[in-house]
């Protein structure tokens, strides 16, 4: 029989024994400068079901959650109550497995990585009290969704999750996503999953949870209302009715720049750890939460830095139009010119100052009227951008593009547009992208942006007719993204073939240099 020793010799190294995993019945004996959970994990009770665990929820809402936790108990705890506020989370994925498979092999704890300058604090969350991959336990979904304790439902599922006409904003029923939940017992969409738990609660009489949609679209909370009634109304007239009478859907605007996690992080955590985590996630230190008034409990999110405000609107525009518009920009133009992250791209000569362009004289005028100060959140953003401490990759942000671009690039153009307010800095922005789709980078390397449109972007680029005016024909007839406005403007066309022309030629650091000295288009955009 082989003994086991402590260490075994392989090729003449010695290899250390296999690290155990991060757990509950571990957490004690974590490094002091590690934080943890004051509360017990596995005595929290549920409270909150959370749809799409992916990083962004496990370094935002479920971190906040867990602070929130422990600054009410410091409350109770001076009132003499000691037992954690009941607001575990039920974390589901509806996709893929990884992560719930992952986070379930270690007690639903996972460690978030948050990289200030020149130095990482790493907590551990456990506010995941249960885990579930919807598609291997549909009832364990069902049964948390109908459960009366859950009082708050949490959704990040992209934009790309949200089934909406974008013309309209309405449910979009010819989707495959529904026409494959009407013919299931159980749906597997999240708006079909959201509204099955929906219609238990009618059926027995309890109370609706409060719904909050945590993903970055504008009027998220008034938009998922509308996707989940019409969803309803596809079979059931009454539930529909309920769902608009009876569930609050309060808008939301949440930001924290959370890249994908990578096998830094999972080393990192390790090192920090002495354990294995194979869910960390990282995170800037910047975290903000704002939320649409709403009745009913809730964690004391709002002891912990989050806002409740009458209207989130303000908020929202600003960020999705700066933030997110600017992250797409930027990655869209650091993909042609070669770069990996959003902070590489920012260093590139040129791309900061076209950043900073393109957020105060493109989407400023654009926002709705508020007491925020822009042009400071502009320069924050840029700062944020700028951080090495992650490494957010271009591609991420450059992902499921298609269903960003009306949001974030193209509602300001229209409106930038019909005030007649010239918008190169969004051109070539929109251009860029098109360059993007077809697919190589400056130095002839393939870019593969995955996009829920692939099959009908690909199809329009093999078709197009050679030359850039081809390019942009072919694309900007993709009416799901341009809509019929922006496909038929003759004068935004020409726009759109200069600046792709001038990428072209000149390269995405010569098009964006270009754009800065106000000669990208000859003053005609
Ligand atoms: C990014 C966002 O990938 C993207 O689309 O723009 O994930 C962004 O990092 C977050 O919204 C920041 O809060």
């Amino acid at each position: 029989m082989k003994t086991s020793l402590p260490f075994e010799i392989s090729g003449g190294h010695a290899v250390s024994p296999p690290l155990p995993r991060l757990s509950r019945s571990r957490l004690n004996a974590l490094p002091q400068d590690v934080q943890r959970p004051s509360f017990d994990p596995a005595a929290l009770r549920t409270g909150i079901v959370h749809l799409g665990c992916g990083s962004f929820h496990r370094a935002h809402q479920a971190f906040l959650t867990q602070q929130a936790i422990e600054a009410e108990q410091g409350l109770s705890a001076l009132q003499g109550k000691s037992r954690p506020a009941p607001w575990g989370i039920v974390g589901a994925s509806l996709q893929t497995p990884g992560t719930t498979q992952a986070l379930a092999a270690q007690d639903g704890l996972y460690s978030v990585l948050e990289r200030g300058p020149g130095q990482t604090r790493v907590s551990i969350v456990g506010t995941l009290c249960d885990l579930v991959f919807a598609p291997a336990r549909p009832l364990a979904l069902r049964r948390a969704l109908a459960d009366p304790a859950v009082r708050i439902v949490t959704l990040t599922i992209t934009t790309a999750g949200y089934v909406a006409d974008p013309a309209t904003g309405r449910l979009d029923a010819s989707h495959p996503a529904v026409l494959q939940d009407l013919q299931l017992v159980h749906p597997k969409s999240a708006i079909g999953v959201l509204v099955d738990g929906l219609a238990q609660r009618r059926a027995s009489g309890v109370l609706p949870p409060v719904v909050l949609c945590c993903d970055n679209l504008p009027s998220n909370g008034r938009l998922l209302r509308q996707l989940c009634i019409d969803y309803a109304a596809l079979h059931d007239d009454a539930l529909a009715g309920w769902i608009a009478g009876q569930v609050q859907f309060p808008s939301t605007m949440v930001d924290r720049i959370v890249p994908a996690t990578t096998d830094e992080d999972r080393a990192q955590a390790r090192r920090a750890l002495g354990l294995v985590d194979a869910a960390p996630v990282s995170a800037e230190p910047f975290s903000q939460w704002v939320i649409e008034q709403f009745d009913g409990d809730r964690p004391r999110w709002d002891l912990v830095g989050a806002q409740y405000v009458a209207d989130v609107g303000p908020w929202e525009a600003s960020k999705l139009r700066l933030l997110n518009g600017g992250h797409l920009a930027i990655a869209c133009l650091g993909l042609l010119a070669g770069c990996e992250t959003v902070a590489d791209a920012m260093a590139v000569p040129g791309f900061a100052a076209y950043a900073l362009r393109f957020m105060l004289d493109e989407q400023k005028p654009t926002l709705p009227p508020s007491d925020h100060d822009i042009n400071a959140y502009a320069r924050q953003l840029l700062a944020r951008w700028r951080s090495r401490g992650i490494a957010h990759r271009l591609e991420r942000v450059a992902r499921d593009a298609s269903t960003k671009l009306p949001t974030r690039l193209l509602a300001s153009l229209r409106e930038n547009r019909q005030a007649a307010r010239p918008a190169p800095c969004t051109l070539l922005a929109v251009a860029a992208w098109m360059r993007c789709v077809a697919g190589m980078n400056e130095a002839g390397r393939p870019i593969a942006l995955s996009d829920p449109l692939h099959g009908q972007l690909q199809a329009a680029v093999s078709a197009a007719a050679p030359g850039p005016a081809g390019l942009v024909d072919a694309l900007l007839g993709v009416t799901d993204v341009f809509g019929q406005d922006l496909a038929g403007d003759i004068r935004l066309r020409l726009s759109l073939a200069k600046a792709v022309g001038v990428l072209q030629q000149r390269g995405a650091r010569g098009a964006v240099m270009a754009c800065v000295a106000g000669t990208l288009l000859d003053g005609d955009a």
